[in-house]
């Protein structure tokens, strides 16, 4: 999707939604992926104390009354989807979701971001601010699984693309498809010399490399373009169990990318250099879980 302005609606992100899962319908897709953050700005970007100015970039609830048209469309269509959304639950917690329905429009899997990047105080450091840790909290799912469409299907959720774990729990469930997006700045706030094309290619690297070690379809779908003055990368790709990139996005405007991807592209890998049964070593790889930060050896 290209960007969204701090003044566009929900309805028009809706409806800009709506018109991808039409044309998706023309090519016979059975399945539409959609960003994080997919019906508003990326708000993390804004520095904001009222909660209650927060909490209007919030859904309290999925569906609700502006994305009720893009459920009933989906349906109609016999279309699943999978978008990102900020989740305010009935018990006042502040999430990163994303959800996947299946052809019904039925909501078979929900997901909340486990690793938020950036900070929860104003940073004069930055050229931009990304305050995702203040507004929302650590995600309490996990990174679950779904059968559903005969498949495994997985979420993960941007920053989480970057990170070995997210890919490897899904993994270890035999997910063969994680569907996944992301609001990527086209610069690093913290290192102005690392622009877009290292951005590209830290995206491809992660997620060609998440796919191969998990002999998995990863679908990554960028929110992309200049979203009031702040430009974020494009790049949306799905790339196959063998690593490959089958087809990768050339706009930073509203894009539709079609791959058929086959599913039983998995088995391979799965049964062979990553039959995780047979080779996995887990007696070496408690640090992965008893650590969080690094601890080098004394001097
Ligand atoms: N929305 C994100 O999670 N963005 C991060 C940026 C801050 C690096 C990302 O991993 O793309």
């Amino acid at each position: 999707m290209g960007a969204i302005q701090k003044s566009d609606s929900r309805e028009q992100a809706v409806e800009r939604m709506i018109t991808l899962l039409e044309q998706a319908s023309q090519q016979d897709c059975t399945l539409v992926v959609y960003p994080e953050l997919a019906l508003t700005t990326f708000f993390p970007r804004w520095y904001m104390e009222d909660q209650a100015e927060v909490d209007t970039w919030f859904e309290q609830q999925m569906p609700g009354p502006a994305t009720q048209p893009l459920f009933d469309r989906a349906k109609a269509l016999k279309i699943a989807i999978s978008f990102g959304f900020a989740e305010l639950t009935p018990d006042g917690q502040h999430f990163n979701t994303s959800i996947m329905t299946d052809r019904e429009a039925n909501i078979v899997g929900r997901y909340r971001k486990t690793h938020l990047p950036g900070h929860s105080e104003f940073d004069t450091e930055r050229d931009f601010q990304h305050l995702e840790k203040r507004y929302f909290l650590p995600g309490d799912t996990g990174f679950p699984v779904t059968r559903t469409m005969g498949g495994i299907f997985g979420m993960c959720i941007c920053n989480d693309r970057r990170w070995p774990e997210t890919y490897r729990v899904m993994g270890l469930q035999g997910v063969e498809m994680i569907c996944l997006g992301y609001n990527t700045p086209s610069v690093n706030s913290q290192r102005r010399n690392e622009g877009p094309a290292d951005r590209l290619f830290h995206n491809r690297l992660v997620m060609q490399s998440g796919a191969y070690q998990n002999s998995t379809w990863v679908v990554g779908i960028a929110k992309a373009g200049v979203e009031d003055g702040f430009p974020l990368i494009g790049g949306s790709l799905i790339v196959d169990p063998n690593g490959k990139i089958a087809v990768e996005a050339q706009s930073e405007e509203d894009e539709l990318i079609v791959h058929a991807c086959d599913l039983d592209d998995c088995t391979f890998g799965k049964k062979t250099i990553f039959d995780f049964a047979r080779h996995r070593r887990t007696e070496h790889y408690g640090l992965i879980v008893e650590q969080t930060g690094v601890v080098e050896p004394a001097l």
